[in-house]
């Protein structure tokens, strides 16, 4: 699905604004933001701990100027399920809640006419939805004191109430969080563009249209002088002593394809690259290529997961401030406007699915119990995520997912993964890495993290387990390294980190202290530093950010190198001064 574009052939609406809005269907109306959470709007307990449907209602007017024109309604997201009514008629229904879906309304609304939009959201989250949440009540983190007759009475309660608890470490944060606009194309129309290139300079275009005519393609570089030109739905050219796109501190080149076909038009930005997996190294345009950048979440005060460009430009000015070159979405696709700044600044990305935490905690094989219809959405999501982001740059790698449950049922996680690993791979035209993010597991039974193109661990030595004892995180780290270094693949530390609360300091330093986490990612970098084909270090997380309440979480999750409000840590300036020279020292 093409990103909105207003040129001399489309217009695009932003429908951003005070929207009028309700936790219940026959409740008063009250004021909310859009794009935002609605969560953190209001100080009201029953905003942030809402489950289940809320109506987003607002008046769509059609300006008499775009008669003639096809109307479209975009929502970049609404989490995790939307319905949408046009004068209480329903035109379209989404599930998922991190991937755009649009509605042609051009038969519904005439152009001059208006019309009420409201739009029916639902956070819900099951073992059929991804993420997934707990139906059942019980908690991701926390015993919950299984087998005492009043606690279980208490759960049986909370789950007669509609509890609803997520399968994951982050706020289940919900609504419209990404803009909604109203997007005009002419009768015949370009639907889709894909572009694959090669370090000569040859770039293959393949262009989806609707209706009659012919597909023209101009290729501009930066300065918007034409340097290549063809015809055709399927049209191969070739520039003349490329530039290529390089990451951070390279050049990130970018090329625009002036396409038209009929009377539309649409320009898509591109960059030449290439991206393969070599052996035990990863390289990008032939040169091997290490990664990193802490790993982030769309995440801050008040917007909750709410689209917004001045976090996005400030965040990876601050990875620029860090040294950074990379950074894995976790956990799901964000914002399309992230991935076009980070192609512009030369920040590399790994692009998640919100595939978070399947089966982990699950008694029975969560794969027989829920695989099949998951795998199915979960196949429908991963189609979406590329052939939104295919075109980016920046993005080198698809993960499938985070931290599923992989070493209980080895054999069902292989039967359910394996098909997304082969369907990414043949969906995606320039045909990039594929991983699947790892948890902290016993990985000599696990089938399935060795079997991706590269090895991608989340591992808590010194900090889930061996808590604060650094000297055994870096033995047992080391251990477990020895074992992957006999896999021959390229591996990433995808997450390590430590919970540190800002302004708590010690002379010793002990676990929470800025110092600790410093001593901490200190020790875990030495065993990285003795091994060439670790390629990737992502500490976990770039900013501390919401989580629902629970014993193991004060103010949310505090493992950021800064905080919320993205002042540094101390492990901030650490890794400023590691990572100075790191893209040098590792690369070559
Ligand atoms: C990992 C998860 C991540 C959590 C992190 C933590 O992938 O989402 O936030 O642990 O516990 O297991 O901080």
């Amino acid at each position: 699905m093409l990103y909105p574009q207003a040129n001399a052939a489309r217009m695009v609406m932003d429908l951003s604004g005070v929207w009028d809005f309700r936790l219940e269907k026959d409740a008063p109306w009250q004021t909310i933001a859009v794009p935002a959470s609605y969560n953190d709007q209001k100080a009201d307990p029953a905003f942030r701990n809402h489950v289940g449907p809320v109506w987003y209602r607002t008046r769509l007017t059609i300006p008499a100027m775009l008669a003639g024109q096809r109307r479209v309604l975009r929502f970049d997201a609404v989490t995790h399920h939307a319905r949408v009514f046009l004068d209480g008629a329903l035109i379209a229904e989404h599930n998922g809640g991190f991937l755009p879906f649009e509605v042609d309304i051009t038969e519904r609304l005439a152009p001059g006419a208006s019309a009420e939009l409201l739009v029916e959201a639902d956070n819900l989250i099951n073992h059929r939805t991804l993420p997934v949440g707990n139906e059942s009540g019980t908690m991701f983190f926390g015993s919950d004191n299984p087998g005492i007759p009043s606690v279980e009475a208490g759960k049986r309660r909370q789950q007669e109430q509609g509890i609803n608890l997520p399968n994951f470490d982050f706020f289940n944060y919900a609504g419209i969080n990404r803009p909604v606009r109203l997007c005009t194309v002419p009768e015949g129309h370009i639907t889709g563009i894909s572009v694959v290139t090669a370090l000569d300079g040859t770039v293959r275009f393949r262009v989806e249209t609707a209706g009659e005519g012919e597909v023209r393609v101009t290729v501009l570089d930066a300065e918007g002088q034409e340097v290549a030109r063809g015809t055709g739905a399927d049209c191969q050219l070739r520039i003349d002593r490329p530039r290529l796109w390089e990451p951070w501190p390279g050049t990130p080149y970018l090329y625009t394809a002036h396409v038209t076909f009929g009377e539309d038009q649409y320009d898509q930005t591109f960059g030449i690259r290439s991206v393969e997996v070599r052996g035990t190294q990863f390289l990008i345009n032939g040169k091997p290529f290490h990664f990193h950048g802490p790993c982030k979440h769309e995440d801050s005060a008040l917007h909750g997961r709410g689209m917004d460009n001045c976090l996005n430009v400030a965040d990876i000015s601050l990875f620029h401030w860090l040294n950074a070159n990379a950074f894995r979405t976790s956990h799901y696709p964000y914002a399309e406007e992230m991935y076009a700044l980070c192609d512009r600044e030369g920040i590399v990305i790994i692009d998640e699915t919100p595939a978070v935490g399947i089966g982990a905690g699950a008694a029975l094989d969560p794969y027989k119990a829920w695989g099949g219809e998951l795998q199915d959405y979960h196949a429908q999501v991963l189609t979406d995520m590329i052939a939104r982001d295919r075109n980016h740059p920046c993005v080198v790698m698809w993960s499938l997912g985070n931290e599923p449950d992989t070493e209980h049922f080895p054999q069902s996680a292989y039967d359910y993964w394996m098909p997304l690993y082969e369907l990414a791979h043949r969906l995606d035209p320039q045909n990039r890495p594929v991983t699947l993010v790892g948890c902290q597991n016993d990985y000599t039974k696990d089938l399935i993290i060795p079997a991706m193109d590269v090895v991608c661990i989340n591992r808590y030595y010194g900090w889930y387990n061996l808590s604060g004892d650094l000297d055994s995180a870096r033995y047992a780290l080391r251990i477990e390294l020895d074992w992957w270094e006999k896999k021959g693949k390229p591996v990433i530390l995808s997450e390590y980190g430590a919970d540190t609360i800002n302004g708590l300091h010690g002379a010793v330093a002990e676990m929470f202290t800025e110092e600790f986490q410093v001593d901490f990612y200190t020790a875990i970098n030495e065993c990285l530093d003795e091994r060439p084909w670790v390629v990737g270090e992502l500490p976990w997380n770039f900013a501390d950010f919401g989580t629902h309440q629970n014993p193991m979480r004060s103010g949310g999750n505090r493992k950021g190198l800064f905080t919320r409000d993205r002042r540094p840590k101390l492990a901030a300036h650490y890794f400023r001064r590691r990572w100075q020279n790191l893209a040098k020292d590792k690369q070559g």
